[in-house]
């Protein structure tokens, strides 16, 4: 029988990358899609055309519980989420409802369907849930580069709520018994990244201007870092930890770490035009309060999971640009259907 796993948030970035991972691991894909007629649905089905999917929002306790009962899932990973931490602060009890309080749904979803009880722990066999935590977590940060062990200091309601999401997850592992563990991953991104991402921004913005479009691209922070990967790379290491052995937490990065200056430069290199002339620094896209390093200690990955990211930062970059300049040169847009400056 193949394993069959339910995926929260299969219409965002790493919902897709990681559904056909799984497809191509023999498993049976079910999405959780939310809203009387969300237009990013049919984009799944479009994609994805083997995955079946399952009504449901991390809004509504009753619809997770049918969802897993219908699905019967060996593997939950649990991604949906707001996960722009601008909106986190125009719609912070909102965040703290889906971020937060929805991983606290799931994992109830999953305890009332398996019988699990204070009393009558988990059994072997049980379902695994994978929560996606994030290195927003770390905010200001206490030390560099971080680790599992490394303290959070979050910076915005969405670092807080994936906090309570992440300290819950840990919670029902210790209490119940339950195969749950939370992946702490550092930015990572891809040609199919929300157009409100900094990186997608970029290059959507590069392909705009490449193509007599556009003739200036507005950004906020240039001096703040990240660490990021390729959403691909970043989706097996999520598969990997739920099939550990035991139930474990695990940092996932990169190890380097870049500015956004920087990835203006390559970015705009990739396309061969001087940033310089075309970039505007707008103070109204700056943050009430900023994560201004992130960088990961990816070492327990490497040595239990066996995990490398085979795309570099140089490659990330020039994959976006290139597939946006494709895009954006068969007519399509992706930045038209943003709210986000
Ligand atoms: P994304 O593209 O923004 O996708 C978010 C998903 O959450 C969408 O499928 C969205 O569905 C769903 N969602 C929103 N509200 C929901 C609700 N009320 N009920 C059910 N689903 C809901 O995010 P991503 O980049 O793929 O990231 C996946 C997860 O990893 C998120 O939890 C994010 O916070 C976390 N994370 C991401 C990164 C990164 O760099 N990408 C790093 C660390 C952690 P709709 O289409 O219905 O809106
Ligand atoms: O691309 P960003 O919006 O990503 P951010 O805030 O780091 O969050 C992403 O990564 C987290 C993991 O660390 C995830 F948990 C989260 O869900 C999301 O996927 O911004 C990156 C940096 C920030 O410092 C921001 O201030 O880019 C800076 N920036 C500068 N100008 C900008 C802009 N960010 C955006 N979105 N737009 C700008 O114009």
């Amino acid at each position: 029988m193949a394993r069959r796993a339910l995926i929260t948030g299969i219409t965002g970035q790493d919902g897709s990358y990681l559904a056909e991972h799984l497809l191509a691991e023999g498993y049976e894909v079910w999405g959780l899609v939310r809203g009387q007629s969300n237009p990013r649905v049919s984009r799944v089905r479009t994609l994805l055309r083997d995955v079946r999917l399952v009504r449901g929002d991390l809004l509504d306790q009753g619809s997770l519980i049918s969802a897993m009962e219908k699905v019967q899932p060996d593997e939950v990973y649990n991604l949906g989420a707001i996960s722009f931490v601008p909106m986190s602060w125009e719609q912070a009890e909102l965040t703290a409802e889906v971020t937060g309080m929805g991983v606290l749904r799931m994992l109830e979803a999953i305890r009332v369907c398996s019988g699990v009880t204070a009393s009558r722990g988990a059994s072997a066999g049980q379902i695994r849930f994978y929560q996606a935590s994030s290195s927003e977590m770390f905010g200001q940060v206490r030390e560099t580069p971080q680790t599992e062990r490394t303290p959070f200091h979050p910076r915005s309601p969405y670092g807080v709520a994936k906090a309570y999401g992440h300290f819950l997850t840990q919670n029902y592992r210790e209490s119940y018994g339950m195969f749950a563990v939370s992946g702490i991953l550092f930015n990572h991104e891809s040609p199919r990244r929300g157009a409100e991402f900094v990186t997608r921004k970029v290059s959507l913005g590069v392909a705009r201007i490449k193509l007599g479009l556009a003739d200036e691209l507005r950004l906020g922070n240039l001096e703040a870092r990240r660490d990021w990967g390729f959403a691909g790379d970043y989706v097996r290491a999520m598969h990997m930890m739920l099939r550990r052995d035991s139930p474990e937490d695990y940092v996932i990065g990169t190890g380097r770490t870049h500015s956004v200056r920087e990835l203006v430069v390559a970015a705009f290199e990739a396309a061969g035009l001087p940033w310089e002339r075309y970039v505007v620094c707008d103070e109204s896209l700056h943050r009430p309060a900023e994560v201004d390093l992130l960088c990961a200690d990816p070492k327990k990955a490497r040595t239990q999971l066996g995990w490398e990211p085979e795309v570099t930062f140089e490659q990330l970059i020039a994959m976006m640009v290139e597939s946006d300049i494709r895009l954006l040169s068969a007519g399509e847009d992706p930045h038209q259907h943003s709210s986000w400056p």
